[in-house]
């Protein structure tokens, strides 16, 4: 099946108890058993739920993959990644990420004695060099947030081949309409689902796609050891999103090429970051790898200060300047004192993130009036 049939239909069925068409929200903690340990193939919500399932299912479809797990939010799904390793491994993760992995790795699994190498994940070579017999996982976030790096998944993957290291990439920037890691060589996607697969902010939401049997064994057992699963609400929302994703992707997409190209030529404006440009450092990377080049950008201004940045940031009125991205509504945000606000300046720094820099995330609005109003911000 194709995306657009696989993002409607993968893993749903008419429910068999009433033919409803729309997968039904499961809200049970429970499920009768007419004997002990005989049921029909539920048990317990924390384990399995129907709702739940089809969602699995739909995104797994979606990532080329064949097993989907879903966590209550991208943190709870990043987390059970981590607890895959043990004190002393090491992880080779990309230097620009968002804020709340980098504090997660650093501030949590660090003091658990997991080993963090934060390093630019698009030099291949320097990357090669800090793999020891002690690596065990790569951590890709790709484009990267906020810069908009796009690290080259296949090249990385690549330097795996026959050692014990495990490929993750966080696909929430891309979605998998735009690219499906695991047909690049990775062994893990990772996602929060909160972007662009609920599309609608309406929900906090994560999850995880692995093909290897062994794997999906390892962290649907951390899934039901820890819990830190999604309520059945939540996953119906996702999955009602998840029908439009191609569709919301394409015009993510147009959108955000016609804000780079308007941000490009304005006086005030520096630079700006967006993969799809001819000149941005990794553009032959993005064209091998990504479909489109989707709805995410930055930029810095001439005047590189806060205060700029703060007074252009006040004076929006079609975007909305808050936390989060992905969503059918634009946002825009301030890295360095929001989303990104728990890496130090100075790492913040070695990966060009600025203190002036505005991270845009371009909903699918009509473009003109997204225009209109970076215009009356930046004026
Ligand atoms: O918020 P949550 O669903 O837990 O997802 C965390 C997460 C994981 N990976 C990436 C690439 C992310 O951007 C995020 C969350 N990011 C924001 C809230 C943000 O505004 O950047």
């Amino acid at each position: 099946m194709k995306f657009a049939t696989k993002a409607i239909h993968a893993g749903q069925e008419p429910d068999p108890a009433t033919g409803a068409i729309m997968t039904p929200i499961y809200q049970t903690s429970t499920y009768v058993q007419s004997s002990p340990g005989k049921h029909k193939g539920y048990e317990y919500a924390r384990t399995q739920n129907p709702t739940r399932d089809a969602l699995q299912k739909c995104i797994a479809a979606l990532e080329n993959g064949k097993h989907g797990l879903c966590f209550a939010s991208g943190m709870a799904a990043t987390d059970s990644v981590a607890k895959l390793f043990k004190p002393g491994d090491e992880i080779i993760c990309t230097n620009d990420l968002y804020g709340g992995t980098y504090r997660i790795f650093t501030k949590v699994y660090q003091s658990y004695g997991l080993k963090f190498h934060f390093t630019d994940l698009t030099k291949i070579e320097e990357v090669r060099k800090l793999i020891t017999d002690k690596t065990r996982m790569i951590w890709i976030e790709t484009p990267t947030n906020p810069m908009m790096r796009v690290i080259d998944i296949q090249a990385i993957s690549a330097l795996k081949k026959g050692k014990n290291i495990l490929v993750a990439v966080d696909n929430t920037f891309a979605s998998p309409y735009i690219q499906q890691p695991l047909d690049l060589g990775a062994d893990i996607v990772v996602h929060s689902a909160t972007k662009y697969l609920g599309g609608h902010s309406d929900v906090v939401h994560g999850a995880i796609v692995v093909n290897d049997d062994e794997l999906l064994e390892r962290l649907a057992f951390q899934q039901n050891s820890c819990g830190g699963v999604p309520g059945p609400q939540d996953c119906f929302l996702v999955l009602r999103g998840l029908k439009t994703l191609h569709i919301r992707m394409e015009r993510h997409s147009e959108n955000g090429e016609k804000i780079a190209r308007y941000l490009k030529n304005h006086s005030k404006v520096d630079k700006v970051f967006w993969p799809g440009f001819e000149d941005h450092p990794d553009h032959m990377t993005a064209k091998k790898q990504m479909k489109v080049y989707g709805g995410m950008l930055s930029f810095t201004m001439k005047d590189d200060s806060i205060k700029e940045a703060y007074k252009v940031l006040e004076k929006f009125k079609v975007f909305s300047l808050a936390e989060s991205l992905g969503g059918v509504e634009s946002l825009v945000g301030h890295p360095a004192s929001m989303t990104h606000a728990s890496i130090p300046r100075e790492e913040r720094l070695k990966s060009g993130l600025k203190d002036s820099l505005i991270r845009v995330s371009v909903g699918i609005e009509d473009a003109e009036d997204l225009i209109a109003d970076m215009e009356q911000a930046l004026g």
